[in-house]
Order: structure tokens, then sequence, then C-alpha cells
């Protein structure tokens, strides 16, 4: 594995330059792929590989619009498959493979081929252009998390503010709302995401919400397992609870996200509700409006507020 660390987002890094990268007037930073905004990051050459992958039947793939919970998912789905504790070596995000993605531990087809079994794949693509073209297509089981769109559009907000692979740029928050809602952010609409993947459910997808996870932990485990065909004893479930919240996470040099310095505030809150601390009384109505246009016939069921 490769043990270099990523200071900051360098378009040198990427195979191909900085070529394709664009730069909006607000100084938002992204490459177009297939007609949605990407991050920089996620080079033509990297998503060509990730279609062209040949998944296997053991193979467990993870996949959610960004700030979703899928860090959690897959610190989650490592400890299932690990009898409930952190394998001995590396960091968590070294047992992910993400094959969209040039940085920060960037992986061929030829050496994901060689690879042992379980293999864990992580992405944030829509289902138009997911790993090796979906789980209609594809051996293996894949799991999609959603997050309440209130929710992901404030976490979006931090995570994107002043960071490299977005170009640094530095909006306010009522910009910012703007460009979530009308899709103008890297990896595209939150509603097309989101219903695109629910579209068709073949029996090798499971759909979670992060939502899910937080106020049914046990439950979503079991259901996890369940789907995975891993035997899940009472033990485990204590122990993928205890290494998986938020503290230990936060804190264990396993799953800190450390390798990308600017990714210092990663574990920010890890809540259900704290788009109330941004979200004006309109820009609430707006975000409900486009919910019930959008998402009246999906799967999902968000919870947007706890007591
Ligand atoms: S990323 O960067 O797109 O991969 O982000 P992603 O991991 O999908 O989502 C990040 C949000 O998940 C929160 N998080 C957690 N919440 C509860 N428990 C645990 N263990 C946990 N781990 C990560 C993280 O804090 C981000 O949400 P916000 O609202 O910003 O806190």
């Amino acid at each position: 594995m490769t043990e270099s660390k990523i200071p900051a987002y360098n378009d040198g890094y990427n195979e191909n330059g900085s070529d394709g990268i664009e730069e909006a007037s607000d100084g938002y930073r992204f490459r177009k792929l297939s007609g949605r905004l990407m991050p920089p990051y996620v080079t033509p050459l990297r998503y060509a590989q990730s279609r062209d992958v040949q998944m296997r039947d053991s193979d467990i793939s993870f996949c959610s619009f960004p700030k979703s919970g899928s860090t959690w998912l897959s610190q989650i789905l490592l400890l299932l498959i690990n009898g409930g504790a952190n394998p001995d070596k590396g960091t968590l995000r070294q047992h992910m493979i993400w094959m969209e993605a040039s940085w920060p531990f960037p992986k061929s087809l030829d050496v994901v081929d060689s690879m042992e079994s379980p293999r864990l794949f992580k992405s944030h693509m829509p289902i138009e252009m997911a790993l090796g073209g979906g789980p209609a297509k594809q051996a293996g089981k894949f799991i999609y998390i959603a997050r309440n769109p209130k929710d992901v559009c404030v976490s979006y907000f931090h995570f994107e503010t002043e960071k490299a692979w977005a170009g640094n740029f530095n909006c306010s928050w009522d910009h910012w709302f703007e460009r979530f809602i009308s899709g103008q952010v890297q990896r595209g609409s939150w509603f097309d995401h989101v219903v695109g993947w629910q579209r068709e459910i073949p029996s090798n997808l499971l759909l979670l919400t992060y939502e899910d996870l937080l106020l049914k932990f046990d439950n979503t485990v079991v259901k996890i397992a369940e789907f995975l065909g891993i035997k899940l004893t009472k033990k485990m479930l204590r122990q993928i609870e205890k290494n998986s919240s938020f503290d230990r996470m936060r804190a264990s040099e396993f799953a800190n996200m450390h390798e990308v310095e600017q990714l210092g505030s990663f574990y920010r809150k890890g809540k259900i509700g704290s788009w109330k601390e941004h979200f004006s009384v309109s820009q609430n109505d707006r975000m409900d409006q486009l919910i019930s246009e959008h998402l009246h016939h999906v799967a999902f069921d968000f919870t947007y507020e706890t007591d």
C-alpha cells in the first residue's frame, strides 16, 4: 500500500495535469465528466478504470452522494468482515478501493485484480456512472447510503469551503445553498443521485440511510450482516458499535483521516438536524418544495430532526 501523505490537492499529481479542470467565477473548481461536475481528482483515466473493473461475488461496494455517512459505513463494513476489530495494519482509507479517485491511495486495475477477497470498494458516483456499470450489471454486493438533503447540504458546505480540491474557494452559506439545490456542486445534483440509485433495486443492492444508522444502529447493522451473509454475534455487534462510534473514529489513528491534512475537521457533528443552524425559513421552504417534487416516490424515509 502507498504510504505517502497528500498534504493538499495538487493538479500535478493527476495523470492529466490540469486538463479539463474548470473554475467558476466564484472560484469553485471542478472537472466535468459526462456532463456532471466532479472533483478534479476524479480524472478521466481513473473514471475509465472504475467502469472497467470486474467485480467478484465476494466484493462489497458502497456508494453515496458526498457527506452521507459513507466513511462511517466503510468502518462498519470493515469491522463486519474482520470479526468486529480493526485490521492490525494500515488505515481505514487504505483498506478501501476508491477506483474513481487519483488520491490518496490510487489503485490500478492490475493491482485491484490481484487483491485478496473480500475487496471493499468505495464510490460517490451517480448510478449512470457507477463502478463497473452498477449492481444490475455486476456480481458482488452493493450498498447505497443516503442522508437527508438538508444535513448533506450543510455538511458539504463545511467540507468544500477553503479546500484545495475545490479551488480553495470561500463562499457564503447562501451562495452554497443555491449551488447545491441547482446541482452545481461536485458529483452533481443530490436529487438525481438519490433518485437514480433507487430507480432499479436488484437483489444485490441494499439501500440504507444515515439516519437509520444513528437511530436504529443494531437493526441496521443486523440488516447489513444478513445482506452480506455474515454471521453476527451479540458480542461482535457491541464491538462494532464501539469501534465505529463518532468519538472513537475521530480519535483513532486508524480512522481519523489524517492522510489528508485538510480533512482536520472531517468528523464535524455526526448528528441529525445541524441544518437548523444554517437554513433560513425561505431556504427551508424551497428545500421542502424540492423534496416534495422529487422524493415522493423514493424508497428512502429521511428523518430531519430529533427531539
Ligand atoms: S465523504 O467525505 O463524502 O466521504 O463524507 P461521508 O463520510 O460520506 O460523510 C461525512 C459525514 O458523516 C459524519 N460521520 C459520522 N456520523 C456519526 N457517526 C460516525 N461514526 C460518523 N463518521 C462520520 C461526519 O461527521 C459527516 O457529517 P457532519 O454532519 O459534517 O458531521
